[in-house]
């Protein structure tokens, strides 16, 4: 039978299990992400937006979204090639009341992908700074809304103050190859990065 998992000639030697996180303001994209990546149903821990979130989620240029993640989306994939590896991807809530969750998802990770939405580009400036800060290896995924403004990678990252070692790509969340790709460049340039330090529980560098 022909080997369908997907393949990649560019991962670095690698460990069996790599964690990563896929991040970003509320709406960007995430629960999409994990979900056309994940070769497993995606655990979602999606509930239906109330009236409690309102004034404080904001919804601008997003309305039809009539769910929202409130703990993590959860998914897996596992490549064959050019070594057996499986990829665990958490998805962060966006909603900043959510934030107290973000150290115990970072736990581990080797990185995070860092969506942002081109027609809010800010919504994801707090997810960069937090990995930032901690010194965790990231990627910016520029997540393409077709009725958005069409914002090409070196304007993002001007307009984030993304550093140039930190690679930014643009994506698809719906579409998997897209997905895949970006999923690659994370663990290539987190595993290819300065060597990680391993993490204390609280997400600071030991
Ligand atoms: N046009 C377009 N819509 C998208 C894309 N990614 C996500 N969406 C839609 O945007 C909305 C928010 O996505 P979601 O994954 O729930 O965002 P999250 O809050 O970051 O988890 C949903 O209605 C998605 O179907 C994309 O790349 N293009
Ligand atoms: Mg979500």
């Amino acid at each position: 039978m022909p080997d369908s998992s997907p393949s990649s000639d560019r991962l670095p030697t690698a460990p069996d299990e790599v964690k990563i996180v896929i991040a970003g303001g509320f709406g960007v994209g995430k629960t999409t992400f994990v979900g056309a990546l994940s070769e497993i149903p995606p655990l979602v821990t999606e509930e239906v937006l109330t009236d409690v979130g309102q004034g404080t989620d904001s919804l601008d240029g997003i309305s039809d979204k009539t769910t929202t993640t409130v703990a993590m989306d959860f998914g897996r994939i596992t490549f064959t090639h050019p070594q057996p590896m499986i990829l665990f991807l958490f998805g962060t809530p966006g909603q900043q009341r959510f934030w107290f969750m973000w150290d115990d998802l970072c736990h581990g990770a080797i990185g995070a992908v860092v969506l942002v939405d081109t027609r809010h580009v800010e919504k994801s400036f707090a997810a960069i700074n937090y990995f930032e800060e901690r010194h965790i290896p990231f990627v910016v995924a520029v997540n393409q809304f077709t009725d958005g403004d069409r914002y090409g990678a070196d304007e993002v990252r001007d307009a984030l103050e993304i550093a140039a070692t930190v690679p930014v790509l643009i994506c698809d969340a719906r579409n998997r190859h897209s997905v895949l790709t970006v999923a690659i460049a994370l663990v290539t340039h987190a595993l290819t990065a300065a060597t990680p330090r391993p993490l204390t529980r609280h997400g600071a560098h030991a």
